[in-house]
């Protein structure tokens, strides 16, 4: 077993449980519904007996997208379609590649790596799966050196935890907070950490986004997990699964996140 240290925003000490059953889903569910009466299929935040959070947010064309405040707009079309006489119905799909819950490899802000190819089939599947630290931090502060103390010789994947609630809002929210660059290389010397996650669209406040990026994915150790659905999780060390698709040529993916608790 490997030894679990913690990385402890110091200032902000973990919250309790929120008492509100997880997830807040306010824009799904009831606008849903297939088929008949009878026929209506159920979706769910949690899996098993409430040990496994979905921690994906559905892709809806009013979710926020970067820098729109329309949303992500129409991104599904049926391309055949069974009441028009097909056989089966047959949807395609255009989507960013950085749409809602998705990641970031090197690629994304280094053209030399991108060009040398280091898309997001070549991003290890250990670090997305494995030991994951939840950690609480304020929603409303930028991320410093000063708020992140790490321990040495941690050895899980972590992920932070911003409560913001702002993805569900269709107008893309400029105020959110992340990491600052200090902040990031707080991460980055700590070697063990390979996996950091945020609940908003990215890492780093809109207005100075890049610089902080750039130290997390220049030593092409650390994946950046982008626009988790972490509301009203408790922190804690869970389990985490990511599953990017396979894409070569792609800078970013849209993938499934599980923690597994
Ligand atoms: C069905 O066919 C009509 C007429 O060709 C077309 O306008 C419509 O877009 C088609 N719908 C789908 C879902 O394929
Ligand atoms: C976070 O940092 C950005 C860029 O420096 C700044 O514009 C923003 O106001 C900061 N946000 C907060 C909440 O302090
Ligand atoms: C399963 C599915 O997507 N069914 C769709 C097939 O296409 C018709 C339109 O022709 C839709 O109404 C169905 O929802």
């Amino acid at each position: 077993m490997k030894a679990l240290l913690f990385l402890v925003c110091l200032l902000f000490p973990f919250i309790t449980a929120s008492s509100v059953a997880y997830p807040s889903v306010p824009d799904c569910s009831s606008s849903f519904s297939d088929g008949g009466e009878d026929l209506q299929p159920l979706r769910r935040e949690t899996y098993g007996s409430g040990w496994i959070f979905d921690i994906s947010h559905r892709i809806t064309s009013e979710m926020p997208a970067w820098g729109s405040t329309d949303g992500l707009g129409p991104y599904l079309r049926l391309r055949t379609s069974m009441k028009n006489g097909s056989l089966a119905n047959s949807s395609e799909m255009k989507l960013p590649a950085h749409t809602r819950t998705h990641l970031d490899a090197p690629g994304h802000v280094f053209d030399h790596y991108f060009d040398a190819g280091f898309y997001v089939d070549s991003l290890d599947m250990k670090v997305l799966n494995g030991p994951a630290l939840l950690v609480d931090v304020p929603r409303d502060k930028n991320i410093t050196a000063f708020h992140v103390t790490v321990y040495p010789r941690m050895s899980v994947p972590k992920f932070c935890l911003f409560i913001r609630r702002l993805m569900y809002t269709k107008e893309f929210d400029t105020s959110y907070a992340g990491f600052t660059k200090d902040g990031a290389q707080r991460l980055v010397d700590n070697k063990d950490i390979k996996l950091v996650g945020v609940d908003y669209l990215a890492v780093a406040a809109y207005d100075d986004a890049i610089p902080s990026h750039l130290v997390f994915l220049e030593g092409r150790e650390i994946i950046l997990a982008e626009g988790l659905k972490l509301d009203d999780l408790p922190a804690g060390i869970y389990s985490v699964h990511c599953l990017p698709l396979r894409l070569v040529r792609a800078e970013g993916s849209p993938m499934r996140c599980i923690l597994i608790n």
